[in-house]
């Protein structure tokens, strides 16, 4: 399917650079083709001109929450989507106009690349865009307070995340973990009329709902995506699946009964306020005289590493690989700490403001092991937006999200023990067998355990749009995804009173999730191919390619391609190979994976 795609897409551009070369091309009017590409030029002056504004307006908004900051991005917004529909729109009409290749994958893009389609009714569309800036803001602002009326009984998100990180006293994590899902009923009524009115906009566009337009941009028929999910969770599934039995085992001998034998994990015990990334629970899951030969969290705290610092690390990662510096300006106007003075939203991200050099990231860093790969991962965006900036503002993106999200996470698999001793943070490398799963087992209790989590965000999402879910059915459907697809289970019960998906910044913010599954695969193969560009034969994880100029000269060519190109090429350039695939992940952990069967003898595995 993805192939016949390919093939249109491919035909045009042959029978365009031939003068005259089919009938169906002497037959369009070249009036059309002529109006296609102004079309297309006001399509990509307008987007990054309304782009330049709402990235703007979105900045000061997520560093200085106000209830007028927040009115203005909403504007900005509603006037990027309103102008996003329109295009969409209004390129159906070239759809049998005979234009360049590159003009055509333009015109497919504004047609299938809205996250968000305001309804054409414009009451409709400005009350969708301040129900979107609300939602955010309350995101933003959501705070656990113990004595409401106390200001200072309130915790913010990286308090939580702190309490949660630190495994051990069951009553208190769950207090944590029940407060901060406190943040988000107040979302609900909001999310089930941006769930109407977004779908109204994308059935204007003719999507059967906005789920359905989320699915119709990787380059392949939308059901075919949906099926290929599929078949790369059941490619890395049985990994989890032993890594979830082992996990549990050793929670159940911490915590006793809390923890089931062979039931879901309770949700609270996992490191991490959604058990999204299980990294913190490793003290209490580490074989007996386990030795991972350090604790980068440890290292990090002892050395009180400024934030600033950790930063200068992570762009030294990618100037050693032969990219050039970050600009002046990012240093100047990017956010690393959370101010005192004002409210922001912490959640990490990375910006590109004037499509161009004005890049920037927006992080409240603590000095630990999760931020100090969270800021790679936001420089691999950082990197990938300068790589692609002498593309046409359309193609301005990667090649499909997941690509994007997958650049920082494969740099952070070179940062291996090797690597950190380079650095001077480390003294030893483990390197016996014993002290090599051990590393792996750290490793994948941050990587592995976050598939099924990246997976079912969007399950969610995609049939509360579909009208699958009900409202009504929010929250009990919620969990049913997280127990069929994490085996966790909510710690206290649950009831429809709650919302507990607006407690995760991208459902609350309306940013698509499926990519960070994508990136969790895509990240083990760019890593395979930059190892195979720099000449290592080992195994994958031991293969670090910093300094290596040739696999960044791979990555870079990759990235320059920005959107221009449907996925699959892009892919293969970089990786010779068309498909996702798990088989990178696999070869990755595949020490650990054996060490698991063992270990997992007499348990049952799942839930
Ligand atoms: O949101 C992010 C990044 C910004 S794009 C920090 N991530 C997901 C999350 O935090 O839920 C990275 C991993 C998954
Ligand atoms: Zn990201």
């Amino acid at each position: 399917m993805t192939r016949q795609i390919l093939l249109r897409v491919a035909a045009a551009a042959a029978c365009a650079a031939a003068l005259g070369c089919t009938k169906a091309a002497s037959s369009a009017s070249p009036a059309g083709a002529a109006d296609a590409k102004t079309f297309l030029d006001t399509a990509n002056d307008t987007t990054l001109k309304l782009g330049v504004q709402q990235a703007q307006a979105g900045w000061v908004q997520q560093n200085f929450i106000t209830d007028d900051t927040e009115a203005m991005a909403a504007r900005a917004s509603q006037a990027a989507n309103d102008a996003g529909t329109r295009f969409a729109k209004e390129a159906t009409k070239y759809d049998k106009v005979n234009v360049p290749a590159d003009e055509r994958r333009m015109l497919n893009l504004l047609k299938v690349g809205n996250v968000l389609a305001p309804p054409s009714d414009p009451k409709e569309s400005d009350e969708l865009a301040k129900i979107m800036a609300r939602l955010e803001s309350t995101y933003g602002r959501g705070k656990w307070c113990t004595d409401p009326s106390k200001a200072d009984t309130c915790k913010t998100v990286e308090d939580v995340t702190r309490i949660l990180a630190a495994p051990g006293d069951e009553p208190k994590l769950r207090a944590a973990w029940e407060g901060w899902h406190t943040i988000s009923p107040p979302m609900r009524k909001d999310y089930q009329r941006f769930v109407e009115l977004s779908n109204k906009g994308a059935r204007e566009l003719a999507f059967a709902d906005t789920g359905a337009m989320w699915r119709s941009k990787y380059d392949m028929p939308p059901d075919a995506f949906t099926k290929e999910l599929d078949r790369l969770w059941d490619q890395v599934r049985p990994l989890y699946l032993k890594l979830h039995a082992y996990a549990r085992l050793k929670l159940h001998q911490k915590y006793g009964d809390v923890v089931p034998p062979n039931g879901p994990i309770p949700a609270h015990l996992l490191g991490n306020i959604w058990a999204q990334e299980w990294g913190n629970i490793y003290p209490l899951v580490a074989p007996p005289n386990a030795d991972p030969g350090y604790s980068l969290t440890e290292i990090l705290k002892k050395r009180k590493m400024p934030p600033l610092d950790m930063v200068r690390t992570g762009e030294r990662f990618y100037t050693s690989l032969g990219f050039a510096p970050l600009p002046k300006t990012f240093w100047e106007r990017s956010l690393f700490v959370r101010p005192k003075d004002r409210e922001v939203v912490c959640h990490a991200s990375a910006w590109d403001v004037d499509f161009v050099e004005d890049v920037r990231i927006k992080m409240c860093i603590e000095p630990n092991a999760e931020d100090f790969t969270t800021i790679h991962h936001e420089l691999g965006h950082d990197f990938y937006q300068r790589a692609y900036k002498d593309q046409p503002v359309l193609f301005r993106d990667s090649a499909n999200d997941g690509f994007h999200e997958a650049i920082g996470d494969s740099i952070v698999l070179s940062m291996t023990p090797g690597y950190l001793k380079q650095l001077g943070l480390i003294q030893n490398v483990p390197n016996d067998e014993h002290g090599l799963i051990d590393v792996q087992l750290k490793d994948a209790l941050t990587r592995v355990s976050f598939l099924p989590f990246g997976l079912l965000i969007d399950k969610w999402r995609w049939a509360v749009f579909s009208g699958a879910i009900k409202p009504a059915d929010y929250n009990r459907t919620w969990w049913e995804l997280r127990t069929k697809y994490q085996g966790v289970a909510a710690p206290v019960s649950r009831s429809e009173d709650d919302f507990d998906p607006g407690a995760k910044f991208h459902v609350a913010a309306n940013v698509p999730y499926m990519r960070y599954f994508l990136a969790r695969i895509l990240q083990f193969q760019f890593h395979r191919a930059m190892c195979q560009a720099a000449g290592f034969h080992g195994p994958l994880h031991e293969c670090s390619v910093y300094g290596n100029k040739a696999a960044g000269d791979r990555l870079r060519a990759m990235l320059a391609l920005g959107r221009s190109k449907p996925w699959p090429e892009a892919l293969q350039a970089m990786t010779g190979q068309r498909d996702m695939d798990g088989s990178a992940l696999l070869e990755y952990f595949a020490p650990l994976q054996k060490w698991l069967k063992e270990q997992n003898q007499g348990q049952k595995c799942g839930w």
